[in-house]
């Protein structure tokens, strides 16, 4: 922790300090889940914020580098430090803090605020790199989501419905060891998976319907993706045509990922093939995003973002093709940036299953 804070301090002006208010940003800093508080990182010292219902638990585990305080009024609690630190100047996440909260800051606390600084922005960057410790909690996130999809597989047979099969695999999900899901289950067959973020419904499992699972676990804290597409019963040539163009294009995609590569060679490398067969018009979405404490974070892996990659970053390569009324596939699994090129985070075969 006193790392990633020493990092922080990196950019503070003198006689600066930042205020943490999201949650996310708050647990990044400090490991310690809440939801209410604040955590303020001055040059000197760093500290948590919590209410009666968090102080107790997070004095057992929080960091000793951090200083736990309890308030009953937050800015007061605030003020106290930043009077006694002299802090003139504070910044604050640009892209969380709404204007109320804003104004309320503004009228209640000792300080001037920098509001032209991109706080959030900043801290989005240092997340994007990955420590060891949280590439083990997204690896064990994917391990989760792994054994849970192959029990789920037992499942899949015809007339089960679309949402059944989404509830058993949270089942699964949350038996294997997940803390919640990382979003909601994607358990769509038919016609419906050309809606790449279609929703479960009632329809049941026909022959020869291609099924799409999207889904993942949280484990402390971190997120797992991935995407499988797979036939019941048997996959006509079509099917089989689209799902080997989606399976290449990942793999494709996959072996532009290593550091110097931009994220946008990536996206082209996918969209390029699709697009060689005809297809580019059905691949609507970008081919990945980056994973970690939130499900979509920095960095967004498409033709427009020319953001290198860097060894720790964890990024999805999701490519799809989506066919209206017809069918649609995509196949997802997140990977590693390495000093020398990737890491396939994931231990599911990619090739087409037909159960
Ligand atoms: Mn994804």
């Amino acid at each position: 922790m006193l790392n990633r804070i020493d990092k922080l301090r990196e950019i503070l002006l003198s006689g600066s300090a930042a205020l943490i208010l999201s949650d996310v940003n708050r647990l990044y800093y400090s490991d310690f889940k809440s939801s209410a508080g604040a955590l303020l990182i001055t040059e000197h010292s760093a500290i948590l914020f919590l209410d009666f219902r968090y102080y107790e638990a997070a004095v057992r585990s929080v960091d000793r580098s951090i200083n736990v305080v309890r308030y009953s009024n937050l800015t007061e609690s605030i003020n106290a430090i930043i009077n006694k630190e002299s802090i003139k100047n504070i910044i604050i996440e640009d892209e969380f803090v709404t204007i109320a909260r804003f104004d309320n800051l503004k009228n209640e606390i000792n300080a001037e605020f920098t509001t032209d600084f991109k706080l959030s922005s900043k801290i989005m960057d240092f997340r994007m790199i990955k420590s060891d410790d949280e590439i083990e909690r997204i690896k064990t996130a994917q391990k989760i989501s792994e054994k849970s999809y192959k029990e789920l597989l037992n499942y899949i047979k015809v007339g089960v419905s679309e949402k059944r099969l989404a509830l058993e695999l949270e089942h699964q999900l949350k038996i294997n060891g997940a803390e919640r899901l990382a979003f909601d289950i994607i358990s769509i067959s038919g016609k419906n998976t050309s809606l790449p973020h279609g929703v479960p419904s009632e329809k049941e499992l026909c022959d020869g319907d291609f099924i799409t699972f999207d889904f993942g676990a949280v484990y402390d804290g971190y997120h797992s993706d991935m995407t499988r597409t797979i036939a019941l019963g048997y996959a006509s040539d079509e099917m089989k045509e689209v799902y080997d163009i989606v399976l290449n294009a990942h793999k494709i995609a996959s072996k532009a990922i290593k550091p110097s590569k931009w994220c946008s060679d990536v996206d082209k490398a996918a969209r390029e093939y699709i697009r060689s067969f005809g297809y580019g018009e059905y691949f609507g979405h970008s081919t990945g995003h980056g994973v970690g404490l939130e499900i979509h974070e920095k960095p967004t892996v498409y033709h427009t973002n020319n953001q290198i990659l860097k060894p720790g970053m964890v990024i999805t390569n999701e490519p799809g093709i989506y066919l209206p009324d017809k069918f649609g596939v995509r196949i997802e699994d997140m990977y590693l940036v390495t000093e020398n090129g990737f890491e396939d985070l994931a231990f599911i075969d990619k090739e087409l299953l037909i159960i």
